[in-house]
């Protein structure tokens, strides 16, 4: 054979090897960078949400702009540590829950800030204490559940423990009972997202070397569990749970060096998949996937050192359309039903017409600026959009653990929420008041 020939094989013969671990196929850099893009344009948006997910994905991220990175910095620190900054507007800012002050304590881990200063120490201690009201709850007053859930509460552990904090081994143990009794739940199914977290929060714990060898056991057996759990929820399209869990599923088969299960290429085909056809709109679902895509879990935080990063990420890159909602000048017709299970009968049932390309949040004002009967509504701006909170006069509470679910009728419960989802002509949307 003709030297040049053996090449060529030698090259194909390279090219041919099966992506076995859970990489991202190289045509995908543009697509990824758009990813990117979008969340750092987010993060420029006065009039978005401020969002320390958004940060800590910026950060992970292998691309940056640093200078924006430090304003987005500069303006969380602002709203989360308002003692530190002299006259915020408002000042009478809301405590931040369990989830939040966690994600927020990510960031200042991703940005390597110093935490042995005054400011940094009372952080961690008041998450500290969040947890251990939790925990409390849990213990007496909540039936096995936390004050807030169990996904915020794997948040706070986590964050803990990319600080390199020692946790009280009661709270840890909490978690683990959980995971064990299967307290892990989104209005009363199973849910991916909170086992991926839960997972991610037990494998930073397992490397952590902090605790005694009979608690790393029963840590990594939680750490087994909880990774087979979601390989098994692995539907025929690739998703782990639906596809918008299936971000923090893949971030946690990256944690636990699962990548090379077969389980894990596919999840990410779905992913890109999802990505190509614009299914991301949401930009908290939006920084829990950016990580995944750089092959990256938030157990990274851990260890970034924030030196000699590559600062070429810029905001005028070309990318498909991005969040502009285009409405249509056709109208279409929306049934809204709202059911409350102690009323035999629906408190509303109307039909309403809005321009094609409306929200449901579009269909819920339109009803409410209508008779006859008066629908009526609120919401509360959370780090995933509105919320759905009041119908028909009628709050949602945490403590009641009551919420009102977003469904098609006749039982299909939605997958996103008031904000992104786009009803189509003919669509029937039951608002109903139920259990979590
Ligand atoms: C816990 C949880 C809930 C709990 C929240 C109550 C509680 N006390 O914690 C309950 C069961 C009520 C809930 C309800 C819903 N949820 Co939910 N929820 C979550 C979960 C697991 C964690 C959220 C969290 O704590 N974030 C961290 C903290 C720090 O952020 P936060 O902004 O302070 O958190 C608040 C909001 O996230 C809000 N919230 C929870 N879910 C949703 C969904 C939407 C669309 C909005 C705007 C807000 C919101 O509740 C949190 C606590 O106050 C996420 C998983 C994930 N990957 O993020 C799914 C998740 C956000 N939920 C989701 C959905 C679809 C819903 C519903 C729309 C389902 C439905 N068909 O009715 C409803 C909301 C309907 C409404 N009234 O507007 C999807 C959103 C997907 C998307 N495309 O954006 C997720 C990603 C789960 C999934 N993989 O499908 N949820
Ligand atoms: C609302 O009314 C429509 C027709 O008027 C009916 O078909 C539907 O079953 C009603 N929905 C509910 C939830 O009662």
């Amino acid at each position: 054979m003709e030297p040049r020939m053996l090449q060529l094989l030698l090259v194909l013969h390279v090219l041919a090897l099966p992506v076995q671990l859970c990489e991202i196929p190289r045509g995908n850099s543009a697509l990824i960078k758009c990813l990117n893009t979008e969340l750092l344009r987010l993060s420029q948006d006065l009039s978005e949400e401020l969002n320390p997910s958004v940060y800590v994905a910026l950060r992970l991220s292998a691309d940056h702009s640093l200078e924006k990175e430090a304003q987005y910095l500069q303006r969380l620190k602002n709203v989360f540590q308002p003692s530190a900054s002299s006259s915020v507007a408002g000042g009478q800012q809301k405590q931040p829950n369990t989830g939040r002050l966690a994600l927020y304590l990510l960031a200042l881990r991703a940005a390597c800030q110093d935490m042995e200063t005054l400011v940094g120490r009372q952080l961690v201690t008041r998450l500290k204490y969040h947890l251990h009201k939790e925990k409390e709850q849990i213990a007496f007053k909540g039936n096995g559940r936390p004050i807030t859930s169990y996904y915020q509460y794997s948040l706070g552990v986590l964050a803990l423990c990319v600080h390199g904090k020692k946790i009280d081994t009661h709270v840890i143990q909490k978690l683990l009972n959980a995971e064990k009794h299967n307290k892990f739940t989104h209005g009363g199914k199973l849910s991916v997202d909170t086992k991926a977290m839960a997972g991610l929060a037990f494998a930073c714990l397992e490397q952590a070397n902090l605790y005694e060898p009979r608690l790393v056991a029963a840590i990594s057996l939680a750490v087994q569990r909880v990774t087979d759990r979601i390989l098994q929820a692995q539907t025929t399209k690739g998703t782990f749970g639906n596809i918008f869990s299936s971000p923090l599923a893949v971030q946690l088969l990256i944690a636990t060096g699962m990548s090379k299960k077969p389980e894990c290429p596919k999840g990410m085909d779905a992913l890109l998949g999802s990505l190509e056809q614009g299914h991301f709109q949401n930009p908290m679902i939006m920084s829990q996937l950016l990580p995944v895509l750089d092959g990256k879990s938030y157990l990274d935080i851990a260890t970034m050192e924030c030196r000699a990063e590559q600062d070429t990420l810029e905001l005028d890159t070309k990318c498909p359309g991005s969040r502009t909602v285009i409405l249509g000048t056709k109208m279409i017709t929306v049934q809204l039903a709202v059911e409350h299970p102690l009323s035999p009968e629906t408190l509303y049932n109307h039909s309403i017409q809005v321009p094609s390309g409306s929200s449901l949040q579009d269909v819920l004002r339109t009803a409410a600026e209508q008779g006859p009967d008066q629908f009526t509504y609120e919401t509360q701006n959370t780090l995933h959009g509105p919320l759905l909170t009041t119908v028909m006069g009628v709050k949602a509470s945490n403590g009641e653990r009551r919420y009102w679910q977003l469904l098609q009728a006749p039982d299909t419960s939605l997958q996103k929420g008031i904000s992104d989802y786009q009803p189509q002509d003919g669509e029937s949307i039951i608002l109903k008041f139920s259990p979590w």
